[in-house]
């Protein structure tokens, strides 16, 4: 037995490197971030919902992110651009905090340095957020504070636990040495008084690694459990699904005439209209602003003969008239998906402008989002007589989506998202170029930015093969405001032949096309272009996305076995 006894006390010995206290360190910095968000989380519930840190940050991380990052980001990821973000800052987040602890155990105070300053970078991205309300800051200067006491606390458990070991190991030339690091050894239970932290007599080794794991356990579990408390009781407080499913829009004063034959029966072909859930979604918002229509407005405001307000009710009551309008993302690629067509229900931008009285000399409106967005919109786009730039309410069929704007979002046919189809829309600032710039202006995108035409392949797909013999090459094509005259297609570099068209529905929204192909087996190349009603040919010569949008003729490789 002596000598199994001896045997355990020298691996008792060669157990506890440097490096464990590290990892350690590291999950007590983790931790108490955790805490720091947490409490962040719950006092924001109750006094300002806009001082949530994780979202603050979150979105001046996503308005300071590099462009190319941006790009890659919504390329890669799609409509899940977000959720890749947000991956991304959490990751930072914890090491971050893990770092921070580290440094506390090594180098006090410097991990709470860093929380400090983590805390202070928070509170400068809140309150110089756009509509940030005054106790924006109350709940990160809090959960700092906490997160600061925590992880001061945790690593001098830690740094106890570490100093018994040292001096256990120092004294353990002493056969019996190993008496200290039963926490049954009686007399030193007393020591257990975290204010004694000068005791110069080697603690019980198991006393202060039970203090730092419970310690760290009991933060851990309830950050956990308060933090995913606060976020439930945030977002079932917060929900206005019920509100936006019971709102009744009046009944539409025009809909919409589809003709026969604008709709192709063609297995792979894009659908006419996106549904709602189909439909693509770029945006800088983190969350998804919620807006009760009820204590919603809309102003008018800049360079008018008088500012006007509108209510939600206001704005209804103008008559909605129904619109097929396709929307293009400029940073849709070519023969990509940021592109979409729906119904809309609206009010024309011109009638509400009307009423304010846009002066001379303005030559933009600003249109601004309740979270801050902004988008630049030649004012001649929205006063034109002929074009649809409307205040829409519903999609569709249906009110607005929350992700799509609820409860009113601007839309301009035939120009690009960013400098025109502002969602969770508050305000018109009429404007000139010279005098204001939009979000995206300063981030390398034009201020202006019309649609380039575009005609894409939906069948057959590259990353699909297919079976040789009679099938059809189809897809859709958009010259919103002028119109689709004609599509065409090039089977391996042959001489273009014309598609057959879908009856268009209008000007502003895409077309569907198709051409018959017999297949024959091996691999062959698709091209398609197209002409608008102006005569104009699509632009051959590919373009990136930035200044103002993709350009240039779709081919694809087909595989037919
Ligand atoms: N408030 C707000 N509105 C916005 C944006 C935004 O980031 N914030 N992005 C614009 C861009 S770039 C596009 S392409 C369209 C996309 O609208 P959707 O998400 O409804 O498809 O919304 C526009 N409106
Ligand atoms: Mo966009």
């Amino acid at each position: 037995m002596g000598a199994v006894h001896s045997d355990d006390t020298k691996k008792t010995r060669t157990r506890v490197p440097r490096k464990r206290f590290w990892i350690y360190a590291a999950i007590a910095g983790v931790v108490s971030a955790g805490a720091l968000l947490a409490i962040a989380e719950v006092i924001a519930l109750l006094v300002a919902r806009d001082g949530s840190p994780v979202l603050a940050v979150g979105s001046f991380v996503i308005d300071i992110v590099p462009r190319w990052m941006k790009e890659f980001a919504i390329e890669t990821f799609g409509s899940n651009d977000k959720i890749f973000l947000l991956g991304s800052i959490g990751l930072a987040v914890v090491v971050a905090a893990a770092l921070a602890g580290v440094l506390q155990l090594a180098k006090r105070p410097l991990g709470l340095v860093l929380f400090g300053l983590a805390g202070v970078l928070a509170i400068a991205a809140i309150v110089t957020r756009t509509g940030a309300t005054a106790f924006a800051s109350v709940p990160t200067v809090v959960g700092t504070v906490v997160g600061i006491v925590l992880l001061h606390l945790l690593v001098r458990r830690l740094a106890r636990w570490r100093d018994d070991v040292r001096a256990a190991a120092a004294v353990s030339s002493v056969p019996d040495a190993r008496d200290y690091a039963r926490p049954s050894a009686g007399a030193q239970a007393p020591v257990a008084d975290s204010s004694s932290s000068s005791s110069d007599a080697p603690r019980a080794v198991g006393l202060d690694r039970r203090r730092f794991l419970v310690g760290t356990l009991v933060v851990a579990a309830a950050s956990a459990v308060v933090g995913t408390g606060a976020r439930l009781v945030s977002a079932a407080t917060s929900s206005l699904a019920g509100i936006r499913d019971s709102l009744k829009l009046p009944a539409a004063t025009s809909t919409v005439d589809v003709p026969a034959g604008a709709e192709l029966d063609i297995e792979g072909i894009t659908p006419l209209y996106t549904s709602n859930a189909d439909f693509y979604r770029v945006d800088t918002a983190l969350t998804v602003p919620q807006i009760d229509p009820s204590t919603w407005s809309l102003k008018i405001t800049g360079m008018v003969d008088k500012e006007v307000t509108l209510s939600f009710q206001d704005l209804v009551n103008m008559g909605l008239d129904e619109y097929s309008i396709t929307m293009t993302c400029v940073s849709n690629e070519v023969g990509g998906g940021l592109v979409g067509s729906a119904k809309w229900l609206g009010v024309p931008m011109r009638d509400v402008l009307a009423m304010a009285g846009p002066q001379s000399g303005a030559d933009m409106v600003l249109s601004k989002s309740i979270d801050g967005y902004t988008a630049s919109t030649p004012l001649s786009a929205v006063t034109d007589e002929n074009r649809d730039a409307i205040f829409a309410v519903a999609m569709n069929g249906e009110p607005l989506p929350f992700e799509h704007g609820f409860p009113v979002r601007m839309l301009v046919p035939g120009l690009y998202g960013y400098v025109s189809a502002t969602k969770w829309l508050t305000e018109i600032k009429v404007t000139t170029f010279a005098a204001d710039q939009a979000y995206w202006t300063p981030r390398g995108y034009d201020a202006e930015a019309p649609i380039k035409m575009s005609s894409r392949i939906d069948t057959p797909r590259v990353d699909k093969q297919i079976s040789a013999g009679a099938t059809k090459i189809a897809g859709v094509a958009w010259a919103q405001t002028i119109g689709i005259e004609r599509v065409e297609v090039s089977i391996d570099n042959a001489d273009w032949q014309p598609a057959t068209l879908s009856t268009a529905v209008n000007a502003d929204t895409w077309v569907q096309w198709y051409v018959d192909w017999n297949a024959t087996t091996g691999t062959h190349y698709v091209a398609v272009r197209a002409v608008d009603k102006a005569g104009n040919l699509q632009i051959e010569e590919r373009a990136p996305i930035v200044p103002n949008g993709t350009a240039g003729w779709q081919r694809t490789l087909v595989t037919v076995v």
